[in-house]
């Protein structure tokens, strides 16, 4: 063996070569610098090329075990290059996916289905009970005069029952004169007053009291007014209604029962109350641990009120009602609190 050839066998380095590979490839940090690495290793210039030539000087016996190593260093090389191919395929693939990616679960422009909300709903389903008994039913205004809200009711101006209902006055005429209508009974005078008995009708609408905001009032609210007359209508009658209504409304296994009450325009009054349904009676926040819940007011019309409109008491007798529709609303979908119902929020209103 000559010196030249001693040299270049001894300066190949099968173990270092591949390692070098290895360290390179793993500095690779893409597809490109991969290819340009693999030139360097695998090209002319390469290590293992520069080896291979020197072979031909290099004795018969020891040029076969140097090919041999040559062959596997280059073997394993491209074993390192191929895996690192492979690596960099894989994130590339990844990295592509993750920014082409279509989110097909989200909904574009697909509009929320709206609903009638849960007291207008409640409104509807109080006059379809009503006109299946035999009512009509019968509209009036929101802005009230003094006249049919309160006096045409047997309050005189300054009488005291007027503080029953914490008035709205509009700024209109002379003061104190109209109002927001408290209560939907203003109704049952413009309809006496028109239309001549017997009469049988209800009366759905807005009302509004400066009352506090608490577990069961909101100060714009909705009453159903009820007015019956006819001749030899009695109290008895008023009950039988009310009972038919909330056999119907409420189903039969909600008890109701009336109280001795006051109102200027019935004689006698009582007011009628439900078991409150968010404790079945045992007592609660929301019905003041009585276990009832006053759903309304009602009575015999007052002959000073039929003496307003015209109509002979003499005559006719009649009965009255007005129940709070939200209260109803509130009832029977058990909830807690009334506020609720104004504060619309739809994860709240899509459950009722
Ligand atoms: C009246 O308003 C009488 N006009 C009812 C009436 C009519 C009696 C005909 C006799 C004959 P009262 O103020 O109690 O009564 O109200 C009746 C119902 O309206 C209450 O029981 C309640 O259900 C509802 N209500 C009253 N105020 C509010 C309020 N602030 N928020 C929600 N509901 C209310």
């Amino acid at each position: 063996m000559t010196g030249a050839d001693r040299h270049a066998s001894d300066a190949f380095d099968p173990a270092g070569t591949v390692a070098r590979a290895r360290q390179a490839a793993a500095d690779a940090g893409s597809l490109e610098a991969l290819g340009e690495l693999r030139g360097v290793l695998l090209g002319k210039r390469g290590e293992l090329v520069r080896a291979q030539r020197a072979l031909g000087g290099v004795a018969p016996e020891e040029r076969r075990r140097l090919g041999e190593q040559i062959n596997s260093a280059r073997a394993e090389v491209e074993e390192v290059l191929a895996a690192r191919q492979g690596q960099l395929r894989a994130e590339e693939r990844a990295r592509r996916l993750a920014e082409e990616r279509l989110d097909l679960t989200e909904v574009v422009d697909v509009p929320r289905r709206g609903r009638v909300h849960v007291v207008e709903r409640t409104r509807r389903q109080l006059e379809d009970v009503f006109v299946g008994m035999g009512f009509a039913v019968v509209e009036g205004p929101e802005v009230e005069d003094d006249w049919h809200n309160f006096e045409a009711l047997n309050m005189p101006i300054a009488h005291p029952a007027r503080g029953m209902w914490d008035t709205l006055y509009l700024e209109l005429g002379p003061p104190e004169s109209v109002v927001l209508r408290t209560h939907t009974s203003p109704v049952q005078i413009r309809l006496m007053q028109r239309e001549r008995p017997p009469v049988y009708a209800v009366m759905p609408g807005r009302c509004y009291r400066r009352d506090t905001p608490d577990a069961r009032h909101i100060p714009i609210f909705h009453q159903i007014e009820g007015l019956v007359v006819d001749k030899g209508i009695s109290f008895s009658d008023l009950a039988g209604t009310i009972e038919t209504f909330t056999g119907a409304y409420f189903g039969t296994d909600i008890h109701s029962r009336l109280r001795p009450s006051f109102f200027p325009f019935t004689e006698p009054s009582a007011e009628y109350e439900i078991t409150c349904t968010i404790c079945r009676g045992a007592g609660c926040r929301t019905c003041s641990q009585t276990g009832w819940i006053e759903l309304g007011g009602c009575g015999m019309v007052d002959p000073a009120v039929f003496a307003a409109v015209g109509v002979d008491p003499e005559e006719w007798t009649g009965f009255a009602f007005g129940f709070g529709i939200d209260r109803c609303a509130q009832m029977r979908h058990q909830l807690p609190d009334m506020r609720v119902l104004l504060e619309n929020d739809v994860r709240v209103l899509e459950q009722l």
